[in-house]
């Protein structure tokens, strides 16, 4: 099971530049095959959801929970370039919980009433109720880019690199947000960062719709994000996908103090990657 994750272990340097700068991009992590599988399902997924909420073409879509809406998003889930770096970075004490779609066409924003950059960081009151700082890490997203933000003004994904370690949006003398900058994706690339840096998504000045599928990976006692969708789907799944998608074999005692049953991710990397067992 899910052996190809071996060739694609995290290596030091990724390692090293997730900590420092609290984001990396993996380069051509999907295949152009798989881009335009998972580009059509997005297409007919945004096209159902637009009818459904009243919206027209030229609207932008962020869409919760798509995770259980085609088998195509639970390829992505676990894909054997960008998982192994997800539980490099977390360990196996992990799952999937928050996916969202955004799609942004040509003079559209991804925010609701956004007019620029919309700085902030991930999960909301984590941010005031968590004491430290800088705080924990707790979750991560991968970000997988469908269409080509590889120049400016397709309402690329911004970051403040390092800014991961700052609880406060760095801001110039003119109370400006400070060090901002965008991310060129092609197709294919899937962009990993670390909840606590300040991100922002930004207006489509181009005539091409952006459309980016976002993961969003945390420990497993994290309440989720959304509603998760997948009671329809997650039964006849492998175990470790399973385990992603928020199942806990002992129930709630299982997400703080797991048992071996609970957590088949790490039972895999102790078989399989050499981990030795140690928290
Ligand atoms: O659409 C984007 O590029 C930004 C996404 C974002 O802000 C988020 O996932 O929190």
């Amino acid at each position: 099971m899910n052996d190809a994750w071996l060739e694609h272990l995290i290596t030091e340097e990724e390692e090293r530049t997730f900590a420092e700068q609290g984001y990396m991009i993996v380069e051509n992590a999907i295949p152009q095959e798989l881009v335009e599988r998972a580009t059509q399902v997005a297409d007919r997924v945004t096209a159902e959801e637009k009818e459904k909420r009243g919206l027209g073409p030229s609207d932008g879509l962020l869409m919760l929970d798509f995770v259980g809406k085609d088998d195509v998003f639970l390829e992505l889930l676990d894909y054997p370039t960008t998982f192994p770096l997800v539980w490099g970075i977390l360990g196996w004490n992990i799952q999937l919980y928050h996916s969202h779609m955004i799609i942004t066409p040509p003079n559209a924003v991804s925010g609701p009433g956004q007019k620029g950059l919309n700085w902030h960081k991930d999960s909301g009151r984590l941010n005031n109720e968590l004491e430290t700082d800088p705080q924990p890490r707790i979750s991560l997203k991968v970000a997988f880019f469908l269409s080509d933000a590889s120049e400016l003004g397709r309402a690329n994904l911004y970051v403040i690199p390092g800014s991961h370690l700052l609880n406060k949006l760095p801001v110039d003398e003119d109370k400006k947000p400070k060090g901002g900058i965008a991310i060129l994706a092609k197709p294919g690339d899937a962009v990993f960062f670390d909840r606590r840096i300040w991100h922002a998504s930004s207006p489509n000045t181009s005539e091409v719709t952006r459309k980016a599928l976002f993961y969003g990976y945390s420990y497993r006692w994290l309440r989720p994000r959304d509603d998760m969708t997948v009671g329809h789907i997650i039964g006849d799944l492998d175990p470790i996908r399973q385990q992603l998608l928020g199942a806990s074999a002992t129930g709630g005692h299982g997400y703080t103090s797991p048992k071996p049953e609970d957590v088949p991710l790490r039972g895999w990397m102790q078989e399989k990657a050499g981990y030795n067992g140690a928290d």
